[in-house]
């Protein structure tokens, strides 16, 4: 049994990326852009990890003669980020299946929690204090988010934050991913994998996971199916 789940937020915990798409076209709006990231493009745009640098990728890729500053992309990421946090708070995000049993189960375990996301610290709070309550956070030893490292998902970097606040080896834990970023990113931190499949990464190639999941609740199925023989 792992010492330690380590939970990647977006995709994961909760299909928060067509809330994310919705919130970006809706501040291409506010600033004025002719800009609309369709499935089909943010599908795509969803390999570069990150919000400011998704912007930013998507500039180079139209090679527009005068693309927007540094500063220019920290303003419209905001304008996302509120709007992102808005329509979270309207409670229309749930966990996905399984999550919250999971949850549950490690803590009555005396596993410890952990987060490592791409994604703020603001975004991971609006969603957990609606999902799990305003003191969600009491139950994470660690919780890394992509500006707290150098570099985002796909490099290890939020991983091995996250093993240098548990104190812990990486063989111990597990890290729970959605996505083919998410499972070269804890790879590289030599942590065991278990991915769910998620809306926009369904097709992603997930040959180095130890588990493949279509969500969560299998594996409470798994665990309930292990234990009916002692279950009287
Ligand atoms: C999530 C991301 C994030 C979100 C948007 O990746 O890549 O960029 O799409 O959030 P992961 P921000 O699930 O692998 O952590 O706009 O806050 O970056
Ligand atoms: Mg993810």
């Amino acid at each position: 049994r792992a010492a330690a789940l380590i939970f990647d937020v977006d995709g994961t915990l909760a299909e928060t990326e067509e809330l994310h798409r919705q919130a970006f076209n809706e501040a291409f709006i506010r600033h004025g852009l002719d800009w609309h990231w369709d499935r089909a493009i943010y599908r795509e745009l969803l390999r570069v990890t990150g919000g400011k640098e998704r912007i930013r990728a998507y500039q180079d890729r139209l090679r527009i003669d005068l693309p927007l500053s540094d500063a220019d992309v920290a303003a419209l990421h905001r304008v996302k980020t509120a709007r992102y946090t808005e329509l979270i708070e309207t409670g229309c995000c749930s966990l996905r299946p399984g999550v919250t049993d999971l949850l549950m189960a490690a803590k009555a375990r005396g596993q410890r929690l952990a987060i490592a996301t791409t994604t703020s610290h603001g975004n991971i709070d609006a969603l957990l204090a609606r999902a799990l309550g305003s003191h969600w956070a009491a139950d994470f030893d660690a919780i890394v988010a992509g500006d707290d490292v150098r570099h985002k998902k796909p490099a290890p970097d939020v991983y091995l934050e996250v093993l240098a606040r548990l104190k812990l080896d990486a063989p111990d834990c597990i890290a729970i991913e959605d996505s083919a970023n998410g499972l070269i990113a804890a790879s590289g931190a030599n942590i065991p994998v278990l991915i769910t499949r998620s809306m926009f990464f369904r097709d992603d190639d997930f040959s180095g996971a130890q588990v493949v999941l279509n969500d969560l609740s299998e594996l409470a199925l798994e665990t309930k199916s292990e234990k009916q023989p002692h279950a009287q």
